[in-house]
């Protein structure tokens, strides 16, 4: 096989996870946009998560987001995604709306509020045994805002306890993914603030616990493609939540604001052997203000595009440039494959794969978008149901 032609291979077996919430309106504590056409139950928000694997061939798993998807069937649920080309991905849980998780869900000072969001985890795996998800995503809200507020060791002890029992009741092929997020909506400690301490747990746990690198959730400047990089050494990185920040979690189109980033993420991902279905692709995005389902397209091509150019790095030039000291060569290796307009190899890679060369273009001409502006009155907005 030629070097091109493998690269294409490898783009062709490239999954990009869409979420269920990408699909509803959604907005900033200020304003929530309805947009038209916006789904009105988790069925729908399939319908149109199938137009984006439809139109790039490379999302053909949606994640779920519990209770914001409650379904009363969900193997119906997974039957309906089936028929439309994908199937049910993650389960994304949610122990952050209620009021008793005012001062967090399993690392609550109360037992009996630890109990209840304990509960909902496991409700979690129960749909996960419906729907044949094999990943769990695990994101907790949990944290003080005083210095004082709780205690920062007891908290970590009460977290140590639930996941240990989540962990035991995943079954065979399922996983458990713990994303981290440094702060937001606690302000002063946050109880899974980084990836060493997702890191921590989940060594502790077991194989079937991977830590989840969501990229809006650093603080700015961190070099997130270095711990992309140590998270596959050790064998612990489950994969990732996409999107694009400029200042905190702000849940833009992935590859907008910093596409440089992403190729760099994208090179330590195939650099580590992380290019295998162990490490998920998922996007984790809101979109306020911009029309859904192209956004979601877009994304996914701009994950496309950071890899394909991540394909095309000379490594063995890189590697030789690197022994010899010779900073600048080394440096221009990997600018070289960043540089190339990969826009023609995908279009081609599309066109081989029996695709429309430019999936927007497409969608746009399906008529989908107008189909459904008149179809559907009330979209929801992404959390709603909870
Ligand atoms: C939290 O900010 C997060 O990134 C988690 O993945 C949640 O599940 C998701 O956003 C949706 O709110
Ligand atoms: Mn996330
Ligand atoms: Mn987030």
């Amino acid at each position: 096989m030629t070097e091109l032609a493998a690269v294409k291979a490898a783009l062709k077996t490239q999954a990009v996870e869409t979420p269920s919430w990408a699909y509803g309106n959604s907005g900033t504590r200020f304003k929530v946009f309805a947009q038209a056409g916006v789904p009105r139950d988790p069925y729908e928000k399939l319908d149109d998560a199938a137009k984006v694997h439809e139109f790039t061939g490379a999302a053909p798993t949606v994640a779920l987001h519990i209770p914001w998807d409650k379904a009363d069937d969900y193997a119906a649920l997974a039957k309906h995604a089936e028929e439309r080309g994908v199937k049910l991905g993650a389960i994304n849980s949610n122990t952050f709306q209620d009021d008793d998780y005012k001062l967090g869900s399993i690392c609550h000072p109360d037992a009996a509020v630890r109990r209840k969001a304990l509960d909902h985890l496991l409700e979690c795996v129960d749909i996960m045994d419906a729907t044949g998800s094999t990943d769990l995503k695990l994101w907790f809200a949990d944290g003080t805002n005083y210095p004082g507020q709780d205690d920062i060791r007891a908290r970590q002890d009460r977290l140590a306890e639930g996941l240990a029992e989540v962990y035991e009741r995943l079954g065979e092929g399922q996983r458990m993914l713990l994303e981290y997020k440094f702060f937001e909506p606690a302000f002063y400690t946050t109880d899974v603030p980084d990836w060493g301490t997702a890191y921590a747990h989940c060594l502790k746990l077991g194989p079937k616990a991977q830590v989840v690198v969501d990229t809006g959730h650093h603080a700015p400047g961190t070099n997130i493609e270095f711990i992309v990089a140590t998270l596959l050494r050790e064998g612990k990185l489950g994969g990732f939540d996409f999107n694009s920040r400029f200042y905190a979690d702000d849940d833009l189109m992935v590859g907008a604001a910093d596409p440089f980033q992403l190729f760099r993420i994208m090179y330590e991902v195939i650099r580590g052997g992380g290019f295998s279905p162990e490490v998920a692709f998922m996007l984790d995005q809101c979109h306020n203000i911009e029309a859904k389902i192209p956004a979601i397209i877009r994304s996914v091509m701009n994950v496309q595009e950071a890899t394909a150019k991540a394909l095309l790095v000379d490594r063995e030039a890189l590697g030789e440039a690197q022994k010899s000291g010779d900073v600048l060569e080394a440096n221009a290796v990997l600018m070289d494959a960043y540089n190339t307009d990969v826009r023609p190899l995908l279009a081609e890679v599309r066109e081989e794969m029996g695709l429309d060369p430019d999936p927007i273009a497409a969608y746009r001409r399906s008529g989908w978008a107008e189909k459904i502006a008149e179809e559907r009155v009330g979209g929801q907005q992404a959390g709603w149901g909870a």
